[in-house]
């Protein structure tokens, strides 16, 4: 991987338009012409879209605008990485051809500049979270996405629509993130202890960085309330917040 390496995660790109969304979407792609300027890697660890479901002969036209901000970042020359997540898992080759250089439906390790990453979304991690284990069974069975690619896209998206507006919030407690934070702890150690020097994660909402036994956990917080990243330079990894006047 090309350096320097930015990671981010959790953008949850909306379905619906709104004034707070185009905000939102502004503030990442200031982000990504930083990031077209010096070259690297751009490393985005799930939940780009808050939902996405890709069709072989059709893809979601409400995210065309960050389509042409990754394409433009490629054409520039910065290599594209995408590790989906449990909101955009149902990509094609649009995606994994078309949009990205690699893209990863699973956890994965990378050796950059000597140093040894084990990155993850971070779904189904946590020890008290057994129901959403069986929901990850679900929607990654290969059954239950070939009857949902069936689902008319209208209705298709109308579901997603309702589920994301019904649930998700993502401002945690300090009591629920001290909680999720000692989890991935546990979670992060046996790979410090078997020479891996950074583990990175998403999905939590949490913006952490961590040292552990001369390694170090980092949790990507989002692009919703932190709008934070990761940097490594080719030495050393840290926790960034993006500031619109960078
Ligand atoms: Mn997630």
């Amino acid at each position: 991987m090309d350096l320097p390496v930015y990671f981010i995660s959790d953008a949850h790109l909306a379905i619906q338009s709104s004034e707070e969304e185009h905000q939102k979407q502004q503030r990442l792609f200031q982000f990504f012409h930083h990031v077209a300027h010096t070259g690297g890697t751009l490393f985005i660890l799930g939940d780009l879209f808050d939902f996405y479901f890709e069709y072989p002969h059709v893809i979601p036209k409400m995210y065309f605008q960050i389509y042409h901000e990754l394409f433009h970042l490629k054409s520039k020359g910065v290599a594209l990485h995408f590790m989906v997540g449990n909101h955009d898992y149902w990509f094609q080759d649009f995606i994994s051809d078309r949009l990205f250089d690699k893209t990863y439906t699973d956890n994965t390790i990378a050796e950059v500049n000597g140093k040894k990453f084990y990155l993850t979304h971070g779904d189904g991690i946590l020890s008290w979270d057994r129901g959403y284990q069986l929901l990850k069974m679900i929607i990654r069975n290969p059954v239950f996405i070939w009857l949902y690619r069936w689902v008319h896209p209208t209705i298709g998206y109308s579901i997603a629509n309702w589920i994301s507006k019904k649930g998700q919030h993502y401002e945690h407690s300090d009591e629920y993130n001290e909680r999720v934070l000692s989890e991935l702890e546990a979670f992060t150690k046996p790979y410090i202890a078997n020479g891996f020097d950074y583990v990175i994660t998403g999905h939590y909402h949490q913006a952490t960085e961590k040292m552990i036994n001369g390694g170090k956990l980092l949790i990507l917080g989002d692009w919703i309330q932190y709008f934070s990243y990761g940097y490594f330079n080719g030495n050393d990894l840290s926790l960034k917040f993006w500031e619109t006047d960078e």
